[in-house]
């Protein structure tokens, strides 16, 4: 497999600052190196470029940055649409999660002109269903499955080139213990496929994620959002939004085993980090102990 390592440095979407610092905090982690030690082709590209944070408050339209939101996701979808063209897997060294919004476009884009299947994983505390509306915080880090979904400014929601870029069906998250109560409404009437805490302490990851990887065919692009906030704080607690309650150690994974067993993956985002609440990089090196078991990496084979 042929990977590019595309860093976002941004953290405009965020309620904190210092998510921008993350790619390199993943790359001091030996990110790349340990890729390519599992025999992979990995090529580092450096980062994107886009505005700074202006650390305003939301607007009277209820986003926080949203031009901002705008510039730099479509940086994303134009070097994650060129790296699938090419044939190489992108994997986004966010940044906060507003980037899949471009990330998650340009995979949409290039599916539906491969004639390919596009399932989602969407591993996170939170859903990020929000609307400028629903939302508490105006952070548009809270929105981009929304919004990717069709809800939202028509310059984010059509990055793709047709809206929605997906729709809600294609997602599986898996995780979830955090939904804002306006939020709450649309998922419900959405219905996207919701695997929350509860689901897996009653019937465990391994069922969990193997429900979750169902029903996908020799055709399936699967589009793996791994938000790190996903993971307990206890073991990642460099990130914005802590909420307790998360995936354990063994938990993580496991989760990332099956992911990798089922052989689908072709795209990737690693997202919320956040290096200013982190403590000796160590969120920085789980969340790449936990990427080289999504690529294969097992105790017994190399
Ligand atoms: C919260 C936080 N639901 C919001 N969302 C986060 O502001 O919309 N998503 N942290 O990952
Ligand atoms: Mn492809
Ligand atoms: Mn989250
Ligand atoms: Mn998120």
């Amino acid at each position: 497999t042929a990977v590019s390592l595309i860093g976002v440095p941004t953290d405009i979407g965020a309620g904190h600052r210092g998510a921008s610092m993350a790619p390199e905090a993943l790359r001091v982690a030996n990110l790349g190196q340990r890729l390519q030690k599992l025999g992979l082709d990995v090529i580092d590209r450096g980062n994107l470029h886009g505005p700074l944070n202006p650390w305003l408050p939301p607007s009277a339209e209820g986003y926080r940055h949203l031009q901002e939101a705008i510039d730099w996701n479509r940086e994303v979808c134009a070097a994650v649409y060129d790296e699938l063209s090419l044939g190489r897997l992108p994997i986004m060294l966010g940044g906060d999660h507003c980037l899949a919004m471009g990330s998650i476009s340009a995979v949409a884009r290039h599916c539906r002109e491969q004639g390919k299947q596009l399932r989602i994983l969407w591993l996170d505390a939170h859903t990020d269903f929000n609307t400028a509306s629903l939302s508490p915080s105006g952070n548009i880090h809270g929105m981009p499955v929304a919004c990717l979904c069709g809800h939202g400014p028509a310059e984010l929601a059509g990055l793709a080139g047709f809206t929605p870029a997906v729709t809600p069906a294609q997602f599986r998250q898996i995780g979830i213990r955090s939904v804002d109560a306006g939020e709450k409404h649309l998922v419900r009437e959405a219905a996207i496929p919701i695997f929350d805490m509860r689901h897996i302490d009653e019937h465990g990851i391994k069922r969990t994620v193997e429900a979750a990887l169902e029903g996908m065919g020799p055709d399936t692009h699967l589009h793996v959002s791994f938000d790190v906030d996903f993971l307990d704080p206890s073991i990642a607690p460099g990130v914005g939004t802590r909420v307790r309650g998360g995936p354990t150690y063994r938990e993580a994974q496991l989760c990332m085993e099956l992911i990798a067993d089922a052989g689908k993956m072709a795209s990737l985002d690693i997202v919320e980090l956040n290096p200013a609440l982190d403590k000796r990089n160590q969120t920085a090196r789980l969340a790449v102990d936990l990427v080289e078991s999504l690529f294969g990496k097992s105790t017994l084979i190399r």
